[in-house]
């Protein structure tokens, strides 16, 4: 098995079957090809076709990155040769190739790595340790079945959790998704699981946004073709949003055809703004509700809100929509005016104290956001991923709410952008009997302190308090017991002890930070590896399928999990095996689903015919999604789904919660969308002693830790930490130096990067890394996984994951 090839896949071997083309390109393996030469590699790739019979097989990259791509995969002799992506039709946008970014095409390094798992194991030494043993896979199954039987015997179904896993997006058949994965089926069939709500990805507005609007969906980007402004908050999507078929490619040709001026709000300047924006505003993180009210006093004060919309469509916003029981003055105006409770007026010095940015600019944001229209204003999650995130996410919906862009081609909610699907049947899961639900995040104090847990303070829903621990841990297809789980230091505590969570299953392909806490460790195929049919991520209006073949035969002992779950199911029972089975293979469950899809959407491509197709795209028939249209045509016939049916600018739910729920002093919950400062916020008491604000965005290096082993990558894109220039030369620190960075939960080792990108005072990195530390030793992290600094305390309403609130600080090591 070959691991040598230049970075575009093409292997050394498949060249030297060629002629003089392969010789040149064999000079320059290593570094990439220029166009010229590709173009001339594939056609060698062509010829290699003829006389080896390599054939070409469809497949996706199924990862977590919000985008989703097709890959065209060389095989001969049952391997994979090199790797293309898209190559289907004209290449027009709005009706363009769907093309894979540089993780994607390198998928054969994954697919080949040397850390790819391949056999069942068991742990040997202690939890964490890393220390396996290599065992049959009759064992691993019986041992994974005969504890399953004693934790629900011995504690319920409540004990088993499923945990938070990401690996795969988007197939019938493979799909990590907790919630509806293979795994939540298996359990399901056997009484069910502890489930849990909300996501890592969009915990705080998920939950906060349905306050406001009832639901969380915004505009699709494409439809910036109509928009005269855009204003991002915290939104990047050059590096979240990366493939041919993701969210960069709409922002940028809408925008070209709408000539939209661009207004980047983030304490980075980021690759989305890169020279492509008009106007960047770098911003303290966790501070973009001040900038919001700071606006919102200057559209009040000079008469740039649009009342007629205020009022017909929305609750709270002055005294008469104020609804019933609300306090008098409890109204959004009077809180921005300083006649609310508080009575501080939120005038843009306000603003410009808590953001850091200067009161002209702010006055000046305030008068083109009021005096453009349409504006489509949009957050991406960083901000809501901060420990006041819920009250952030709602706040940037203010400016379309006071605006008036709800409704309308070219505005949007203030939500991030929704995107056309096309039609798909997914494995039904089944329902679990077991009502109770903890938040994602909180799965480490489940194990440590479950029955401690309540509704009223820890946010466990269906029961007013967790009755038992988490005992035994599904892991499929995720990381996040411990590198994307924040505190990995005090994880690792809770897990070494295995009297508190007894079993931890890992199915996985490598071995990672989290599957070195695995007691049983089971090797999966990859999605390229099995047959599935698998639906675009976020991709504006263009929607498409891609149809997975395997491009080789599973090797070493790796099994696909429909076939694992499957063999548990048998162990647990006949009934338990009929009912997760229904006697089809996992073919047949393909051939089944896609008759569904079929039956609801006749226009779909025949099973057959979608197979040979690779890729079937189509045009959303509405041309754009637009976010509460409906609502705005006519709200009486088309109300929101929030209790009034309007816009809620003042939630009667949230004053309820805020009211009878146990906070902390540093935790705010309001019915209104205002500033509050958090804990480990920039103005936090902690300051003093770690005076550097951190957070790590989403790079483009890797999506979260999965690609994160590929050595090509990893030189292309370095894990550095952000420091502004003030920053690093108060500390002696110059670009390149190794420094540590630390607070008093961990500390990591990482070069950094000197530059004015980043705001002075705060400072981020790529999350993500692979967590590399001696855990018995320093526990210092060389692999700088941003979690070795996070926290687990979670965000007041949403009990989410508050990773991008931390205080650090840096030293040269
Ligand atoms: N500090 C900090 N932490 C964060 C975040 C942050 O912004 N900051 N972001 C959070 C967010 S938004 C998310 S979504 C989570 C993501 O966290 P995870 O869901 O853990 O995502 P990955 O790190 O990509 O891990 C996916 C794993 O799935 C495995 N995998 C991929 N394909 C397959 C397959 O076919 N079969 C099997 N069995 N395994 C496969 C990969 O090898 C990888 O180990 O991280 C969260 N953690
Ligand atoms: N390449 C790549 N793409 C990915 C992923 C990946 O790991 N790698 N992960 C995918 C997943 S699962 C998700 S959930 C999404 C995540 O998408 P996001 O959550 O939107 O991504 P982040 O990088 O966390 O944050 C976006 C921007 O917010 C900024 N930011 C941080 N805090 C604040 C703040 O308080 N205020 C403001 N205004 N800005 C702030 C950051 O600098 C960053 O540029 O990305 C997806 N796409
Ligand atoms: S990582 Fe995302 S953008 Fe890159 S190839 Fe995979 S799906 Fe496409
Ligand atoms: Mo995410």
């Amino acid at each position: 098995m070959s691991n040598q090839s230049c970075p575009d896949g093409i292997t050394r071997r498949s060249l030297v079957k060629t002629s003089a083309i392969g010789g040149l390109a064999l000079a320059v393996s290593g570094i990439s090809l220029p166009f010229g030469l590709r173009a001339a590699a594939t056609a060698v790739g062509a010829a290699v076709n003829q006389n080896t019979e390599e054939k070409v097989v469809w497949g996706a990259c199924s990862v977590n990155c919000g985008s989703r791509c097709a890959l065209r995969l060389h095989v001969s002799d049952n391997e994979v040769t090199w790797v293309e992506t898209d190559n289907t039709g004209h290449d027009v946008y709005g009706d363009h190739q769907v093309r894979a970014c540089l993780r994607g095409r390198s998928i054969r390094r994954r697919i080949n790595h040397p850390e790819r798992l391949n056999y069942p194991m068991k742990r040997v030494g202690l939890r964490g340790e890393g220390k396996f043993e290599r065992i049959s896979w009759d064992e691993a199954l019986d041992t994974i079945t005969k504890s399953l039987k004693g934790t629900v015997e011995k504690y319920g179904n409540e004990a088993v959790y499923i945990n938070y896993t990401s690996g795969i997006v988007g197939g019938n058949i493979t799909r990590s998704s907790p919630y509806a994965s293979l795994v939540a089926r298996l359990m399901n069939s056997y009484g069910g699981f502890l489930s849990h709500y909300g996501t890592y990805s969009t915990a705080q507005i998920a939950c906060a946004m349905p306050y406001t609007y009832g639901s969380n969906d915004g505009n699709s980007t494409s439809d910036i073709e109509n928009s005269k402004l855009v204003v991002l908050f915290g939104n990047n999507p050059a590096e979240t949003r990366m493939s041919g078929g993701g969210i960069t490619w709409y922002l940028e040709q809408a925008r070209e055809r709408s000539n939209a001026r661009m207004i980047v709000i983030d304490p980075r300047y980021t690759d989305t703004a890169a020279g492509r924006e008009d106007e960047w505003l770098p911003i303290r993180p966790g501070t973009d509700a001040a900038l919001v009210a700071g606006i919102a006093h200057v559209l009040i004060r000079e008469n740039l809100v649009d009342q007629p919309f205020l009022d017909k469509y929305c609750v709270g916003y002055d005294e008469k929509t104020l609804p019933e029981g609300a306090p008098a003055n409890s109204h959004y105006k009077a809180y921005i005016l300083g006649q609310g409770e508080d009575g501080v007026e939120k005038s843009p010095q306000w603003a410009s104290a808590i953001t850091g940015i200067p009161i002209d600019k702010i006055i000046k944001l305030a008068r083109e956001i009021g005096s453009t229209k349409p504006a489509y204003i949009a957050q991406g999650w960083g901000p809501q991923r901060q420990a006041n995130g819920e009250l952030t996410s709602r706040a940037i919906a203010m400016l379309p709410i006071l605006t008036g862009n709800v409704g309308i081609n070219g505005g949007n909610s203030g939500a991030r952008e929704s995107t056309y699907t096309i039609t798909i049947e997914r494995m039904p899961v089944l329902t679990n009997p077991v009502k109770t639900q903890i938040s994602c995040f909180s799965w480490t104090d489940a194990i440590a302190r479950g029955p401690e847990m309540t509704a009223k303070r820890d946010g466990v829903r269906g029961k007013d308090k967790l009755d038992v621990p988490i005992k035994f841990i599904w892991n499929y297809a995720g990381n996040t017991i411990t590198n994307q789980h924040s505190d990995i230091n005090k994880t690792h505590d809770i897990l070494q002890d295995d009297s508190q969570c007894e079993m931890i299953v890992v199915i996985e392909n490598f071995m990672t930070s989290s599957a070195k806490y695995a007691d049983i460790l089971l090797p999966d195929l990859m999605t390229v590896e099995q047959e599935d049919i698998i639906p675009n991520d976020y991709a504006g209006n263009m929607g498409y399928l891609i149809f997975i073949q395997p491009a080789t035969e599973p090797k070493f002992e790796r099994k696909p999990i429909y076939w694992i779950t499957s063999e548990i199911a048998r162990r647990l029972g006949p009934d338990i095996y009929q009912k997760f089975t229904e006697g089809r293979t996992q073919e047949e469950w393909l051939k089944y689903l896609y008759a569904k899809m079929l039956a609801t959407d006749p226009a779909l491509p025949s099973y057959e015919a979608l197979r040979t197709m690779g890729i079937y795209k189509r045009k959303d028939p509405n041309g754009h999604f637009v976010a509460y249209k409906d609502f705005r045509t006519d709200p009486d016939a088309n109300p929101l789904k929030t209790p009034s049916g309007k816009i809620e600018i003042y939630s009667s739910q949230l004053a309820q919660i805020a009211a009878s729920w146990e906070l902390e002093k540093d935790e705010t919950i309001s019915p209104l969308p205002i500033y509050a400062s958090t804990f480990d916020g920039w103005d936090a008491p902690e300051r003093s002693t770690y005076p550097l604000q951190l957070f790590g965005f989403h790079y483009k290096a890797r999506t979260h830790s999965s690609y994160g082993n590929i050595d090509v990558l990893k030189a292309a894109c370095r894990q550095e930490v952000w420091i502004n220039p003030i920053d690093a030369q108060a500390r002696g620190i110059t670009s390149g130096d190794m420094v540590r960075v630390f607070n008093s939960r961990g500390e990591l080792r990482i070069p950094a990067k000197v530059t004015p990108r980043i705001m002075p005072g705060v400072t981020a990195m790529g999350q993500g890394a692979w967590h590399e530390a001696n855990m018995t030793g320093d526990r210092i992290d060389h692999g700088s996984c941003i979690n070795t600094l996070t926290t687990q305390r979670p965000s007041p309403l949403a009990k989410g994951n508050p990773q991008h609130t931390n205080l650090v600080d840096i030293q040269k090591a």
